[in-house]
């Protein structure tokens, strides 16, 4: 996911596929899942392929009472020896978080943990890193309030914050529209987001464009080797990745895309 940098990434916690997933919340790229038995062997494979990357991985067991409970990332966001919990942004998924909070808070020790309260709201899949400097969307799950927090904790770590006006009427979070495959590059999509959108970047860094049609391939996970874990089915994304010497890994995620739910969203790198 993007909320740590490509070098930053040895240990994850995935949570496995609830067999009420159909009931997932979907009003963007999918309708719900429909075939529950195929989102578990597509989500055994995304395992499989961080196994294959040299991963640790952690899989909390699913719950039921909460079908978008494979898509972590919204519910912590680890950053530098620091957690932020956030409130997450739909009342839905609130309750999804104390097993993921007990989890690092056990796993991370001397890790710092930070709260989030009164009306401030953030789902985890606002946040984007390019190496030191952070994005976040302020979307229909993150509110100001929410980024004044991130902002806080943010500045007390040195990093800076931009924020990214997400086109709510087509898109969920800023990790639906763009990621981070490497330090240096930002992937995002036509008619979503434009380089402008991110504002001046180091030397060296730079945004890739892709068709509009093809914004889900923009959601990648890179690792420190090359690496670049891709939903199938986006042939110009995973050109441009290869052009860029990176290798992809393409992933089978109809299932979960169904859900709404994009790559980076079953992950929290710690
Ligand atoms: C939701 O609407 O909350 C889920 N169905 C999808 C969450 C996707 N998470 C993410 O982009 N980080």
């Amino acid at each position: 996911m993007a909320t740590v940098r490509t070098d930053q990434k040895q240990r994850v916690l995935m949570r496995a596929v609830p067999e009420s997933f159909s009931n997932a919340l979907a009003s963007f790229f999918g309708s719900g899942p429909t075939d529950i038995a195929l989102a578990k062997t597509q989500h055994a494979a995304y395992v499989q392929a961080l196994l294959d990357c040299g991963l640790e991985v952690t899989i909390l067991p699913a719950d039921d009472k909460h079908p978008d409970c494979i898509f972590v990332e919204d519910q912590a966001i680890v950053i530098d020896g620091h957690v932020l919990l956030p409130v997450p942004g739909h009342p839905s998924r609130i309750a999804e978080q104390p097993p993921i909070a007990d989890f690092l808070s056990r796993q991370l020790n001397g890790f710092q943990v930070c709260g989030m309260f009164g009306d401030a709201r953030m789902d985890g899949g606002d946040i984007l890193r390019l190496g030191d400097i952070f994005f976040v969307g302020l979307s229909d799950r993150t509110n100001q309030e929410g980024i004044e927090t991130l902002r806080n904790l943010l500045s007390h770590l040195g990093h800076e914050l931009r924020i990214i006006n997400i086109p709510t009427e087509k898109a969920l979070h800023l990790t639906s529209i763009s990621s981070t495959p490497t330090d240096n590059i930002i992937l995002t999509a036509e008619g979503y987001l434009s380089p402008e959108d991110f504002g001046e970047l180091p030397d060296g860094c730079e945004v890739l464009v892709m068709p509009e049609e093809e914004v889900y391939g923009c959601n990648t996970i890179g690792f420190e080797n090359g690496c670049v874990l891709v939903p199938d089915g986006y042939p110009t994304v995973i050109e441009t990745l290869k052009q860029k010497g990176l290798t992809p890994v393409l992933l089978d995620m109809g299932q979960i895309r169904e859900a709404d739910g994009s790559i980076t969203c079953c992950s929290i790198f710690f």
